[in-house]
């Protein structure tokens, strides 16, 4: 069987500052979000792209040259059953809708553009920036001309309220991330999750100088959020804010962002800066950031935390106060993004490809399942998970019972990793083979 090579980091080095720059000071769930680089590092200069893998390409010269040229990183073979074989067909999902992606439908709050998750591969792993999903289109009110002139005022339990000029922001890389909408799901083909590099500046360091009262507590992060048209059916409630505890703020890793994939924020990202929360869903990233104001223990729980609370699993009812909350974070998930078949040596192979996403620590416990009177079967990752973000490629080989429909389901074989979404079929989908 064929074998293609590739180097990858040692996990074990990941906290080498030299070689990884992992985004905030330390938390779980920022730990791995910057697969990046330091200029200077031991590979600096090597063929590296965007994800940190260094393809070693087929020949083995090739490999063992660049693994002694850097010792930090290590060959993995994979196994590559398809090598040599003919890709007959991508199977169209069974379930869902079939939207159109990677254009503006809608207008306002409703405005979606839904990413083609069938388009992520091993090798491309970010999301290009005109293709990333958007909830929520550029507010007519405001004018992208005047986004260099735009400030943030910072007040409630602060000394003295304090207006923050963005232009004054030194951004720098936080590392790749994925994005995710609570509301993701089936009717997009789960269109609502992409991947990007992000650009910007702590939260943690932005406020490190502000004066607070002893009583502040929490910090609540408005965006603006009016729209010309009004949203269809009530569907999305006006105000766009989210509470954070401040003592979780450096834990969280949450950023300031101004830039995406290396370019400016576009307008429907958030022009000209949004918050981003590394594993948090996306309603918590808040977009076209105005206000960020200090709050004490008794601050309620902002209009869009409830309008979110079902789909970023909070305890019911909703609480009545901010600090009462979980953490909207994004448990382990899984699911095929692409099944292909294919001739290989006169035989009918499916080849299975999938992301994992979210989660807190590195697992290889992942399995899927075909049918729910099917067993399960591990999956093997190859390389391994190194990180939990931006997401793990994943490829499985199928070979079907026969024709028919099939509900594809993963799950993480260890109690440990929880699971919320996927224990209750969230991220299933349904292929038909054959007929
Ligand atoms: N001001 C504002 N920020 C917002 C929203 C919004 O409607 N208004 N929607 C949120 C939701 S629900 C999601 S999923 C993300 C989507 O970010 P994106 O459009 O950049 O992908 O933005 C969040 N930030
Ligand atoms: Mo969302």
């Amino acid at each position: 069987m064929a074998l293609t090579r590739r180097l990858f980091l040692r996990r074990s080095l990941a906290g080498g500052a030299a070689l990884l720059v992992a985004c905030g000071e330390g938390g779980d769930a920022a730990d791995g979000g910057g697969l990046r680089l330091l200029d200077g590092g031991p590979l600096d200069g090597g063929p590296l792209d965007a994800d940190g893998l260094l393809d070693a390409g087929p020949s083995d010269v090739g490999a063992d040259a660049a693994a002694d040229a850097a010792p930090d990183m290590m060959v993995v073979e994979c196994a590559d059953p398809f090598a040599g074989g003919e890709l007959v067909e991508v199977l169209d999902f069974a379930s869902g809708d079939h939207p159109t992606f990677h254009q503006s439908l809608g207008q306002g709050w409703d405005g979606r553009l839904y990413f083609d998750l069938r388009q992520v591969d091993e090798d491309a792993l970010l999301t290009p920036t005109e293709q990333f999903f958007v909830r929520t289109f550029y507010p007519d009110p405001l004018d992208p001309d005047r986004a260099g002139e735009w400030t943030i005022e910072i007040d409630g339990l602060v000394d003295a309220p304090l207006s923050l000029a963005v232009a004054d922001l030194a951004p720098r890389d936080m590392g790749a991330f994925v994005l995710e909408c609570s509301g993701n799901g089936d009717f997009s083909q789960f269109g609502l999750l992409s991947a990007a590099t992000w650009q910007g500046v702590p939260l943690a360091e932005v406020l490190a100088d502000v004066g607070v009262l002893p009583e502040a507590t929490a910090v609540k992060i408005s965006g603006f959020d009016e729209h010309d048209v009004p949203s269809r059916n009530g569907h999305s409630t006006p105000g766009a804010a989210w509470i954070i505890p401040l003592d979780q703020l450096a834990a969280t890793g949450a950023f300031l962002a101004t830039g995406m994939n290396g370019g400016p924020l576009p307008p429907d990202h958030g022009l000209p800066v949004r918050l981003y929360v590394p594993n948090w869903y996306g309603c918590a990233c808040i977009k076209w950031v105005d206000t960020i104001t200090f709050v004490d223990a008794d601050e309620p729980p902002t209009g869009q935390m409830v309008e979110f609370a079902t789909r970023t699993h909070q305890p019911r009812p909703a609480p009545a106060l901010a600090r009462d909350f979980l953490p909207p974070s994004m448990d382990q998930a899984a699911m095929p993004v692409r099944i292909e078949r294919w001739q290989v040596d006169g035989e009918t192979l499916f080849r299975v490809v999938g992301i994992a996403w979210g989660g807190y620590a590195v697992t290889d416990a992942l399995e899927i399942r075909f049918n729910p009177d099917e067993a399960w079967q591990p999956v093997d990752v190859c390389p391994p998970m190194r990180a939990n973000q931006p997401w793990t490629v994943w490829e499985h080989v199928w070979q079907p019972a026969g024709p028919g429909l099939y509900q594809v389901r993963c799950r993480v074989a260890d109690d440990a990793v929880p699971t919320q979404r996927l224990d209750v079929g969230f991220y299933d989908r349904v292929v038909r083979v054959g007929g």
